[in-house]
C-alpha cells in the first residue's frame, strides 16, 4: 500500500517510524511519504492560511496550495499505461482522506475497508479547516471522506492521522506477525476484549480467575465470553444495542 500525508507540521509524523509501521515501511509492505504543504506555496511567508469569508474566529487554508500539493502526489501515483486525460474508474482512484471533527467516525469497520485500498492521501488540515471547494475540486480524482475520530476537538489532523495509519498499517497482509491476533481482538466481533492476566498467580493479595487456571478450555471460552459481555455492556451499551441478534449464542442469551 502507498500512504501520501500532506501536512504544515511533517515532523509530527516521524513517530510513523518507529515500531510494527516503521518495519513495515522498512519491510516494503507500506510506502509512507510525508509531505510538507508549504512546499506548494509561492510567496515568500510561504502562507498557507487567510481570513474565512463572511467572518467569524481563526483562519481557514487557502486552497491553491492544497491543489498544487495534491497534483504533485497524483503525477507520481499509479497511472501506469494510463493518459493524463483519461478519466481514473472510481473503484482505482486514491482515497483522499480529510480528518476532521465534522467527519463519519473512523472505526474497525472503516480501518479494514481502507487497508484493502491502494493508495491513501491524507490532507491534514490546521485552524478552522480547509477552504470547501478543495474537496469539490478533488472529488474529480480522489474518494473524498472527511474522517472524525470521535466527538472532541483536535487542533488538527495530524494526531487522528498517526491513530488512522496505525490501525490501517496493522491489517495489511505481513504487518502483524500472528493474524489470528486480528481475529480475536477488540471489536472484531463487536464486543469489548476480556481482561488478561500473567504470572504471579497471586499478586499483592489478588489472585488470578480460577477457571483460567483449570487447563478446561471450554471453560475459560465461556468465562471470556461472559466477561466480554459484562464489560461491553456496562461500558459501552451501544456496542450491545447494535449487535446482530445471530451473533449471540444461546448462553449469551441466558447472560
Ligand atoms: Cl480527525 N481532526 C480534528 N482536527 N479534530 C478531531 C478529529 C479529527 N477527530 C476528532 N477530533
Amino acid at each position: 500500500m502507498r500512504i501520501d500525508v500532506v501536512s504544515i507540521f511533517p515532523e509530527y509524523l516521524a513517530a510513523l517510524d518507529l515500531s510494527l509501521i516503521g518495519k513495515a515501511r522498512r519491510d516494503g509492505l507500506l510506502q509512507l511519504n510525508v509531505h510538507d504543504l508549504r512546499d506548494f506555496t509561492a510567496d515568500r511567508h510561504r502562507t498557507v492560511d487567510d481570513t474565512p469569508y463572511g467572518g467569524g474566529a481563526g483562519m481557514v487554508m487557502k486552497p491553491e496550495p492544497w491543489a498544487l500539493a495534491l497534483e504533485s502526489i497524483l503525477d507520481t501515483a499509479g497511472s501506469a499505461g494510463r493518459e493524463a486525460a483519461d478519466p481514473v474508474p472510481e473503484a482505482g482512484r486514491p482515497v483522499l482522506i480529510v480528518p476532521s471533527p465534522a467527519g463519519e467516525v473512523f472505526n474497525q469497520a472503516l480501518a479494514w475497508e481502507l487497508a484493502e485500498q491502494d493508495h491513501l492521501v491524507f490532507a491534514c488540515g490546521r485552524y478552522e479547516g480547509i477552504d470547501e471547494r478543495v474537496l469539490e475540486w478533488a472529488a474529480g480524482s480522489f474518494t473524498v471522506r472527511p474522517v472524525s475520530l470521535g466527538d472532541y476537538v483536535l487542533n488538527g489532523g495530524e494526531v487522528a492521522v498517526l491513530a488512522m495509519v496505525e490501525a490501517i498499517g496493522r491489517l495489511l497482509p505481513g504487518v502483524v506477525g500472528n493474524p489470528e491476533s486480528l481475529v480475536e481482538e477488540s471489536h472484531a466481533d463487536g464486543l469489548l476484549e476480556y481482561p488478561v492476566y500473567t504470572k504471579p498467580s497471586e499478586w499483592r493479595g489478588r489472585d488470578v480467575p480460577n477457571v483460567l487456571l483449570s487447563g478446561n478450555h471450554a471453560r475459560i471460552a465461556r468465562y471470556r465470553r461472559d466477561e466480554q459481555l459484562r464489560r461491553t455492556a456496562a461500558r459501552r451499551p451501544d456496542l450491545i444495542e447494535a449487535l446482530d441478534p445471530a451473533a449471540l449464542d444461546k448462553a449469551d442469551k441466558a447472560a
